[in-house]
């Protein structure tokens, strides 16, 4: 495979953007090699800037679930850029994504519009310790809420996929309440509560989780949480940046059927503009300014691009039998990774909720960020550029999710799985 432009382009990068790129995972530290520059994407598809085509299942990190350049979603970006790309004022636009969203997180009684995930869940942690005045959170070993100073400790994604104990820069002091815990760790959850209970302001959790790899939570973890955050007068904050719309329309709340305080969004609610949101019980949401003292503001928050171009794209996904048809393309993802592996006598995990895939190469089954780092991490470079060379992009980490969209055909998927085969027989071969 050619890639000299990309090279080139990568080169010159470094001389503008710290390691030649604006998000670090992006970089290929965990997997080596060149980043390729993406010139477009069509459907299901990349394409570079040598040319190559590839098979996306990394879709923007989740956001590009009807897959890139969808017309209905151009149409819509159209229509408004005509009328210009923001007011600094409240638009119909807004109203017509909360209406939607709402429909599909009856939880979020009360929603505010910000510009990512990471902005979602400093203005959820903000709104829990004003209601509740208390300021210690509790988070999951592995699990990352957006680079946020008080969240990005024992964080995943980038900060795992770098190896990064955590970041420097951040006071003690802005740390000191946060306490971290094992995913799926209940009884830890409830020896913290009965010690702290009355100190702390709220859990925050990914229900499934994202940035350690896809790990699901354990039956009766979830509902453990609500049950304590409740008995103790916390708050219980559902991270759905990556779950919304992904482990079904109504995200891991609706799947899981389990009620949160708060919930923060982001991805898929802006089709691929920039975007987050949080929201949850209004008794809560009015602490927040205008209507209340708690501060939290931005200028683009409520762009009418990324509203539009959300409220297409799940309008997109609410036409019969369209999320349906995106978990199919999921479940045969799994199995074409579970079959390419037992092919070549590999050991892989596969997990998956709904829309999200994640695989490890384990012989046991990796239930927290330990026992997933534990698992054969160094095998995923071999893998991961067998498949690039083959067309198929994938996450440039172990520690992240295989996602699908509406553009996924079953003759990509085919193509997929023979390319995995051969993928796993070469990582047989090579380091196994
Ligand atoms: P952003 O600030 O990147 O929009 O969202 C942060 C965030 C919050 N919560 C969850 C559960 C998330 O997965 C994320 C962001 N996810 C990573 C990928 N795992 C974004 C990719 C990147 O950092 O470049």
């Amino acid at each position: 495979m050619q890639t000299t432009r990309s090279e080139a382009l990568f080169q010159q990068a470094q001389s503008f953007f710290v390691g030649g790129v604006n998000s670090p995972v992006r970089a290929f530290g965990a997997v080596g090699g060149t980043p390729r520059f993406i010139a477009g994407g069509e459907g299901a598809e990349l394409i570079d800037v040598d040319g190559n085509r590839y098979i996306d299942y990394v879709l923007s990190w989740g956001p590009l679930i009807v897959g890139h350049a969808h017309p209905y979603v151009r149409e819509a970006l159209t229509k408004q850029i005509d009328r210009g790309t923001s007011y600094g004022a409240p638009s119909e636009a807004e109203v017509r994504l909360a209406a939607r969203i709402q429909r599909h997180f009856p939880s979020m009684e009360r929603i505010r519009m910000v510009n990512s995930g990471a902005e979602a869940t400093l203005g959820a942690l903000r709104l829990a310790r004003a209601f509740t005045r208390r300021n210690k959170i509790v988070k999951f070993d592995g699990c990352y809420h957006g680079a946020v100073d008080a969240l990005l400790v024992r964080a995943g994604s980038g900060v795992a996929t770098l190896g990064l104990p955590d970041s420097p820069g951040i006071p003690e002091s802005v740390t000191a309440d946060t306490i971290v815990l094992p995913y799926n760790d209940l009884e830890a959850a409830q020896r913290l509560f009965a010690a702290q209970g009355e100190e702390i302001a709220a859990i925050i959790v990914e229900p499934v989780t994202n940035n350690m790899g896809v790990i699901l939570p354990q039956t009766g973890f979830l509902e453990g949480l609500r049950k304590l955050t409740d008995a103790y007068g916390a708050l219980l904050i559902f991270d759905e940046v990556a779950t919304g719309f992904r482990v079904s329309l109504g995200g891991a709340q609706g799947s899981f059927g389990i009620r949160p305080d708060l919930t923060t969004l982001g991805k898929v609610v802006g089709g691929g503009l920039p975007v987050g949101a949080f929201g949850g019980r209004a008794d809560i949401l009015e602490l927040l300014a205008p209507q209340g003292p708690v501060y939290q503001a931005g200028t683009l928050s409520g762009n009418p691009l990324a509203m539009v171009a959300g409220d297409a794209t799940i309008a997109l996904l609410e036409q019969p039998g369209r999320w349906e048809y995106l978990e199919t393309m999921a479940e045969r993802l799994q199995q074409a990774i579970e079959t390419a592996a037992q092919r070549a006598d590999l050991p892989v995990v596969v997990h998956r909720a709904g829309t999200m895939t994640g695989l490890f190469f384990a012989e046991n089954d990796p239930q927290n960020f330990e026992q997933a780092k534990a698992t054969h991490v160094e095998w995923y470079p071999t893998f991961f550029h067998a498949l690039l060379d083959a067309g198929i992009y994938l996450p440039p980490s172990p520690f992240e999710t295989l996602f699908v969209s509406t553009a996924h055909t079953q003759a990509l998927l085919d193509r997929t799985a023979e390319a995995l085969s051969a993928a796993m027989q070469h990582v047989h071969t090579q380091v196994a």
